[in-house]
């Protein structure tokens, strides 16, 4: 029994998103426990029958457990239910320091929704500037300390990509591929949480956005100087490339 109270007033920070259609991309990930299925963590629809997760999302879970959500705001009515068909992890995931936490799940029929782009090498100089603007989406929890593991409603806020200098991260845990994303909003620290792994962090490049990271991790959630974790899509667009036979620069 989680004995915490929830000190949380209201992703942490940020707004509910009213427009059913405004992100057509965000999708969940349900795994069944017991005799129902519940809502564990993010995705993002990226063409084909293809989604993006992180890897952690996916570590001891069988496929045939597992359903992808996704075509509304509220998890209370999302229309649209896949079975997996086939998951990949990335060959060099590491569960311990999170290294390579990205995977891609095939469902098993086609998905009438608007896939969000990847970023492919054309857009490199565009993607990770420090300082720059980019949203994350999710349905984790408003807080560390909340008791509830998740909220019913889609969040959305704006973070800044933020250098390893001004975070008190060691140096060695954050890669090349991964990026820290934070920012301030009104005296309060925002960020993702538990929950919101798995979904997008994306970036509006000359009028589309742009999927360039994936939530990963972080230590806790809101505290100041420890911005949330992401993994570098760009990074691994040849892999994820490879998979879904997407032809031209990244899915398009
Ligand atoms: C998590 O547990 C998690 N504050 C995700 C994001 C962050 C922390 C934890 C970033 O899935």
């Amino acid at each position: 029994m989680n004995k915490m109270i929830n000190i949380c007033k209201r992703i942490v920070g940020g707004d509910f998103v009213n427009e059913s259609n405004k992100y057509p991309f965000m999708a969940t990930i349900w795994y069944l426990d017991g005799e129902e299925f519940k809502f564990k963590s993010g995705a993002i629809y990226i063409g084909k029958r293809y989604f993006l997760t992180a890897a952690h999302c996916l570590k001891n879970r069988e496929i045939i457990r597992m359903l992808v959500r996704m075509g509304d705001t509220s998890l209370r009515r999302l229309p649209m239910t896949f079975r997996v068909k086939k998951a990949f992890t990335h060959p060099n995931f590491n569960g311990k320091n999170l290294q390579n936490d990205i995977a891609i799940i095939e469902v098993d029929k086609d998905v009438k929704a608007e896939p969000i782009r990847i970023p492919c090498d054309h857009l490199k100089d565009n993607c990770y500037n420090l300082g720059h603007k980019v949203k994350v989406l999710g349905f984790g929890k408003d807080c560390a300390a909340s008791s509830q593991d998740h909220l019913l409603d889609l969040k959305e806020v704006d973070l800044r990509i933020v250098p390893i200098e001004e975070s008190k991260y060691h140096r060695s845990l954050i890669t090349n591929d991964m990026f820290l994303a934070g920012n301030t909003i009104n005296g309060k620290t925002v960020d993702a949480c538990t929950g919101d792994s798995g979904g997008p962090c994306i970036k509006m490049i000359r009028q589309n956005w742009v999927l360039v990271g994936v939530v990963s991790w972080g230590s806790g959630c809101g505290n100041k100087n420890l911005p949330g974790v992401y993994t570098k899509v760009l990074s691994y667009h040849n892999w994820i490339r490879n998979i879904c036979k997407f032809g031209g620069c990244g899915n398009h």
